[in-house]
């Protein structure tokens, strides 16, 4: 099977910047290996293999201690591959699983049994075929019963549309990669100005400041697009994740150096009371609570 798009990166740099003891890369896909769990049929893309044990040995080597490991569409609703990297990870890792109305009951309590406290609802049409907007609904009301949370995935045009349906979905909501807003308008244009009055206005509504790569317009190291994560960290800093998104599905431009995108942390997050908010106290309420002192 062909890959459509560019490998990940093959030797990330060490960072320049040390995450702090117990940092959790928040956004992170498993693919395959095809020949293990294959890819699904209705995929829009074909990735390249990324195995479970080369994400454990990036997180090692970028100096973190924990993924969240995202279902993304090349796998469909089959999250055998995802599932089995938080069975190998000892505690270590936390999925966020793509379900459908035809997932049972069972499913959803092996999942959540191996680690899953997530599903994520993608919303981009290059991506996905249409979901109806009471399926999702009906989706949420079972996973919110058990503890889970919701994972939405947009770009800045479609906040208008799929808004109000996710102003409605129960308990907390994270927005992915900043609700992919276009950086050419600048970080004071109407799209973001937009997507914070409905951070500003739905206090459940958390956000990944992730993925530089795929918002920017002037490459590496990113200047374009750290405004847009440092206005986040600052304006919304109990509701912010971080994460590396490797192995980086379907980036056709450029393939970022992990090493190089670790070290936009300290640019988005200046001060190492932000930082250890980021990367440890919010995620880990989010996917470790039993960990987190009371
Ligand atoms: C990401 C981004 C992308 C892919 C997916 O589920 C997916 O296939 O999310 C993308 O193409 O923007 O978060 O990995």
């Amino acid at each position: 099977m062909t890959p459509d798009y560019l490998p990940f990166h093959p030797n990330p740099k060490t960072p320049d910047y040390t995450p702090p003891a117990g940092a959790v890369d928040a956004h992170c896909h498993v693919f395959g290996p095809a020949a293990a769990f294959p890819f699904a049929p209705e995929r829009k893309y074909t990735p390249c293999d990324a195995p479970k044990e080369t994400l454990f040995a990036l997180r090692d080597h970028l100096g973190f201690a924990r993924n969240v490991i995202v279902q993304a569409t090349c796998h469909g609703k089959n999250n055998a591959a995802m599932v089995d990297a938080l069975r190998a990870a000892d505690g270590m890792a936390r999925g966020v699983a793509m379900i459908g109305e035809d997932t049972s009951d069972e499913a959803l309590a092996e999942m959540d049994d191996a680690g899953v406290r997530g599903v994520r609802f993608n919303f981009l049409k290059r991506l996905v075929d249409d979901t109806p907007h009471d399926v999702f609904e009906r989706l949420a009301a079972r996973v919110h019963a058990l503890g889970w949370h919701i994972v939405v995935y947009f770009e800045a045009q479609e906040l208008d549309e799929v808004g109000p349906l996710v102003a409605r979905l129960p308990g907390i909501v994270v927005v992915d990669h900043m609700g992919r807003p276009d950086v050419a308008e600048g970080v004071d244009g109407p799209g973001f100005a937009a997507f914070r009055r409905f951070l500003d206005a739905h206090g459940n509504v958390w956000v990944k400041t992730s993925c530089p790569e795929r918002l920017t317009v002037a490459g590496p190291p990113y200047d374009d697009v750290v405004p847009f994560g440092a206005a986040l960290v600052e304006g919304y800093p109990d509701r912010v994740l971080w994460g590396t998104d490797w192995p980086h599905p379907n980036m056709k431009s450029h393939m970022p150096d992990d090493g190089a995108l670790v070290d936009v942390i300290p640019r988005i997050a200046p001060t190492s009371a932000l930082q250890r908010t980021l990367l440890i106290d919010n995620p880990m309420r989010l996917y470790w609570p039993e960990a987190v002192p009371a």
